[in-house]
């Protein structure tokens, strides 16, 4: 988890020089940091930040059939649950309430190994939709948000700025499992609030904010160092897993 984002806002001349510059397929260490400035077109060119392309989202419908999502939420509703964690205060990470509120189930071992599996059978088309060399994924994460619960904004990784195992991360994927809905519903998978939301810390307008509602199923991947949070739960319970490729 990430909340040192200040070095994200440069000044306007500076975000205009560096979109003139041609991308090219430099690295962090292709640079040598001289000035605050030069931090941030750094930071800047190494993330790839382009606002005409902002958020750069891979939708992939039916990533999991209806039946697998059965078979998936009935497992988490008596799987052992955990409060889930937040990185940068020790490498198992911390739980920290003010950050990060929701519980980490553990399915089976099958349901588990089955997730993974999907994920690297995607694996080529994702890297090659983000231009990226991805060679594995992250032990997925199952997830429950509660009334109430939420993740505050964030980046997962790949921001240049911090020293953690998490910065590996090069592209965040999240398979709903909920049903979003606006007002409250009945139904045993129904949610309102805890949107996916994605949002642009240089532009300054509500436009900066993209909010995502997928069907259950949907897997939405996206570049691990765009910022995004997920919205306190106001009624119900939302689900979801989450993994990383490196
Ligand atoms: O549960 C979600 O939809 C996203 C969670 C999240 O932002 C994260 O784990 O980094």
């Amino acid at each position: 988890m990430n909340c040192s984002t200040r070095w994200l806002r440069p000044r306007r001349h500076a975000i205009a020089r560096l979109k003139r510059r041609k991308r090219g397929p430099g690295t962090r260490n292709d640079f040598k940091l001289q000035s605050q400035t030069e931090v941030a077109h750094t930071i800047l060119q190494q993330t790839n930040h382009d606002d005409s392309t902002w958020p750069d989202i891979l939708v992939l419908k039916d990533f999991l059939d209806q039946s697998l999502q059965q078979q998936i939420l009935s497992e988490m509703s008596v799987a052992e649950a955990r409060a889930s964690v937040v990185y940068g205060g020790g490498a198992a990470g911390i739980v920290d309430e003010a950050t990060r509120r929701s519980l980490r189930l553990t399915p089976s071992s099958q349901t588990r190994e089955m997730v993974v599996d999907r994920l690297r059978a995607s694996m080529a088309s994702i890297a090659k939709h983000f231009e990226a060399r991805l060679s594995e994924c992250e032990e997925p994460q199952f997830l429950r948000y509660q009334e109430g619960d939420f993740f505050v904004a964030h980046q997962d990784g790949n921001t240049g700025l911090l020293r953690l195992d998490t910065e590996r991360r090069l592209v965040s994927t999240v398979i709903f499992l909920s049903h979003e809905t606006d007002s409250p519903e009945p139904g045993p998978n129904v949610h309102c609030g805890g949107s996916l939301v994605f949002i642009n810390l240089r532009a300054r307008s509500e436009d900066a904010k993209v909010r995502i509602v997928a069907r259950p199923g949907t897997l939405i991947a996206f570049r691990s160092e765009t910022t995004h949070e997920v919205t306190p739960v106001t009624y119900g319970e939302r689900h979801s897993i989450v993994s990383w490729y490196c």
